[in-house]
């Protein structure tokens, strides 16, 4: 097998095991909180079909439109097999194979050369997200590696900082109300969220509740497919949750709808939360959201009576200016109402926190002095400023996996400028040629799910997933953890924690493990597939306290948060792009554009997918027809949308399934399958929710307008006129 190939070295063989016929257990690593547990079907080892387990309480027997795509991607005809070196200019795609050995040699050499620069260590910049949600693939060697030689840390923002920031001032940790107890709930409010498409498996437990008796509400700006299946579409303006959850909590104190034992008992500062409420009247919350304020009245009654409300709150909201505050605000809702005390009540943002590895273990900080921190949404700053942002060095070498920056990280004018300096080294990892690869000097070829080990936490549920390889790596791709042992290897790096094998590594991260995974060994889930953590069933996380915050309650006040110097009570921040903040602003560009998850694409993963982009059809603009009417646009029409960031074509489509004043680009779309390889995030900012540093993609004014004919950009990512833009070489 593959991994038998010529070695820089003697690595540890990190697969015992595969390849073997019959049918092999594993978990879906992608950013989905439905982690789910997989079974896949090897016949002379090839895997020919894949289904999701029938008997996890969560997976219940499916996988979503996109994996059960998995085998046809897997085997893709464009899977990166061999090493590859750039032999054209930079971002023009041209590469030719090149040996383990050759690459890895050339690398090395290369990288020790900027460590041992002026420029020191922190000129080299890791650049990872969520390709895999594997601890092994996704947070361990990798870790090691970057931590061993001094590199710049990378603050992994881009998806969930505002929120989790926001439940850690509020709840304490990413712990939230279980998704197995939603039968018992008698209101289901899906807050920010596209449910069918995002979080798929969470919908049978809504619909158990709803032939109970529940109503199902969304709250979103767009008419989702989820929101289309809902008793009700409540379409709040963007960016404005909330004053929302301030007006419900109002009607809910001067109603009398409050769980005063519940407040007396386990929170801090109800007496002045009731305070600021009384500052958002309906009347007031109704012209901040744009939602009727009997409707804000109605909406308040009927959470105060619900008996257990859930709220499944998810990111939509937190891609704002003010996402942190309005998380943390619909946060304290069910502490007003008690609801944590029952089954099928409380919030529910992630339950990721339950899922104690020892992720010291795994990543080990300690092998390396601490090094400065570069938020990942700022890579544009970061690859074009002469000190990346920070006032440190200028990043000399970039080292990207699990994540394709060219396409995911906002301003991509800006990451693209700073990925076609000549001075800087890229090196990417993939399973796939992308946006991203096409700017690099060496590309090398990574495993997929079925071809390595992990484990899995899962951010939806309550259960630990193993991940067994099914079959032998294609071609010479190698597991992103091998991968890093071998550099570490090639750089004369010798620290016994850097030659560590896979399975050594799962063993680690259970070992040191927290109670909640006591119990748990490799061995069991080799057994198993999967278990439970050790939460109750269902688990009631805040039913009496427990808050995992300094005061151990509900924090409504919060002194951490005055200390940096926010306001301590729950508040209505609005989006930095807002008529108010910006009129000049919003007069040229007056539509939010918000870029949510397409059904059939995870992030940018699955565009290359040839079914699942035809089902996709082309990059689309949905507008409202009262937006379209005066801007003479109709369906089926090519429009140009953009901002004093940059723009891309879409293909409009008009409907009255979403708020006026906002505009709905489904996403994440390459620039080499767009229509004028140009996409969404030309136009994102790269600027900062107020907690956790996170992203604030839909907090992005825009103008649409219908267009004839507009040059093309052949494939968006070697065009010269945006190659040429000059930048602020560092050094
Ligand atoms: N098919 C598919 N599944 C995915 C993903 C994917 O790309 N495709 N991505 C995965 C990842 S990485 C993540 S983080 C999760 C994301 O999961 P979710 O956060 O559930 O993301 P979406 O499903 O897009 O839902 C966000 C919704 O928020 C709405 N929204 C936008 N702004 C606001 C606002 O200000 N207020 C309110 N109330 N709503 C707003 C949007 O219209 C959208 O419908 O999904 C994961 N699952
Ligand atoms: N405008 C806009 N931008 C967004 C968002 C949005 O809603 N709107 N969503 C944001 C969110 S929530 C997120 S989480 C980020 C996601 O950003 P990313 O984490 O970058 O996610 P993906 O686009 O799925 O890219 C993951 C890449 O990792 C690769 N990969 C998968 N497994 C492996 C592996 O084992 N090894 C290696 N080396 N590579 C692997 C895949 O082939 C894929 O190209 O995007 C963000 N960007
Ligand atoms: S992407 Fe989500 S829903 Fe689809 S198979 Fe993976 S975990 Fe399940
Ligand atoms: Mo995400």
């Amino acid at each position: 097998m593959a991994l038998a190939l010529p070695v820089v070295g003697a690595a540890p063989d990190p697969t015992p095991l595969p390849p073997r016929d019959g049918v092999v257990r594993g978990a879906c690593p992608h950013d989905c909180p439905d982690t789910c547990a997989w079974q896949v079907t090897v016949e002379n080892g090839r895997a020919t079909r894949m289904s999701g387990d029938a008997e996890h309480p969560f997976t219940r027997g499916f996988l979503c439109t996109k994996v059960n795509r998995y085998i046809e991607r897997t085997y893709h005809r464009d899977r990166l097999t061999t090493p590859l070196r750039r032999v054209g200019a930079k971002g023009e795609g041209k590469f030719e194979p090149v040996s383990w050995d050759v690459a890895l040699t050339e690398i090395a050499a290369r990288l020790r050369a900027i460590a041992d620069s002026v420029d020191g260590p922190q000129a080299i910049l890791p650049y990872s997200y969520a390709g895999t949600m594997g601890m092994i693939q996704g947070e361990s060697m990798d870790r090691r590696f970057f931590h061993a030689l001094g590199a710049s840390r990378l603050l992994r923002t881009i998806c969930s900082a505002a929120g989790a920031a926001a439940m850690q001032m509020t709840v304490g940790a990413s712990i939230g109300a279980d998704a197995e107890g939603i039968p018992e709930s008698d209101l289901i409010l899906i807050w920010g969220s596209n449910t069918l498409t995002s979080n798929p498996h969470l919908w049978p437990f809504v619909l158990r509740a709803r032939e109970r008796g529940a109503r199902v509400i969304a709250i979103d700006p767009l008419k989702t497919r989820t929101a289309a299946q809902c008793d009700e579409w409540i379409a709040i303006r963007p960016g404005t949750d909330a004053a929302l959850a301030l007006g419900i909590m109002n009607v809910l104190f001067v109603e009398g709808l409050e769980d005063r034992d519940y407040l007396d008992r386990w929170t801090l500062g109800a007496d002045e939360l009731r305070a600021r409420a009384r500052q958002y009247p309906p009347e007031r919350v109704a012209a901040i959201t744009g939602i009727p304020a009997e409707r804000v009245i109605g909406l308040a009654r009927e959470y105060g009576r619900a008996k257990a409300a859930f709220i499944r709150l998810n990111y939509g909201l937190q891609r704002h200016a003010g996402g942190g505050m309005a998380v943390r605000t619909v946060a304290c809702l069910p502490a007003v109402t008690g609801h944590w005390r029952r089954a099928g009540g409380g919030v529910q943002l992630s339950t990721s926190a339950n899922f104690q590895f020892d992720r010291r273990a795994l990543g080990r900080p300690d092998l390396g002095p601490p090094a400065r921190e570069i938020n990942m949404i700022r890579l544009g700053d970061a690859l074009t400023l002469a000190d990346a942002g920070t006032g440190g060095p200028p990043v000399k070498a970039l080292i990207v996996y699990n994540s394709n920056p060219a396409v995911v990280a906002p301003d991509r004018g800006a990451v693209k400028r700073g990925l076609a300096r000549e001075d800087l080294l890229t090196v990417v990892l993939e399973q796939f040629p992308t946006d991203t690869t096409a700017w690099a000097d060496y590309v090398l070829p990574a495993t997929t799910q079925l071809e390595h080990w992990d484990i899995h936490l899962a951010y939806g549920h309550h259960y630990i997933t193993l991940n067994q390889p099914a079959i032998a790596p294609l071609g010479e791709a190698l597991p992103n953890s091998e991968i890093f042992r071998r550099l570490a290897k090639a750089m004369g790096m010798t620290d016994p924690a850097l030659a560590d094998d896979d399975l050594t590594m799962i063993r680690q991260a259970l070992a040191g493990a927290g109670p909640k995974l006591a119990g748990i060994t490799l061995e069991s889930l080799i057994e198993t597939g999967w278990a439970r953590i050790n939460v109750p069933m269902p688990y009631l996380p805040f039913a009496e306290g427990g808050f995992p915050t300094p005061s151990g309650k509900c924090e409504l006040r919060s002194e951490r948060l005055a200390q940096m110097g926010l306001d301590p009570l729950p508040t209505f921040t609005p989006p930095d792009e807002h008529p108010d903040n910006v009129p000049e602003l919003a007069a040229r560009y007056p539509l939010t554009l918000i870029s949510s998850p397409a059904h059939q694409f995870l992030n940018s993963t699955f565009v290359n997918v040839d079914s699942l982009r035809r089902q996709a059809r082309e990059p689309e603009c949905l507008l409202h027809p009262d937006d379209a009417a005066p801007r003479g646009i109709a369906s089926g029409m090519r429009v140009l949308v953009h901002n004093d960031r940059g723009g891309f074509l879409a293909t409009a489509r008009v409907a009255a399934e979403i708020r006026p004043g906002v505009a709905w680009a489904p996403s994440l779309w390459w620039g080499r399958y767009a229509i004028d390889g140009r996409t969404v995030n030309e136009t994102t900012s790269q600027g900062e929710t107020d907690m956790g540093r996170g992203p604030v993609f839909y907090d992005n004014l825009v103008e649409v307008e219908a267009v004839a004919a507009v040059p093309s950009d052949a494939n968006g990512i070697a065009n010269p006129a945006t190659n040429s833009i000059p930048i602020a070489t560092p050094g």
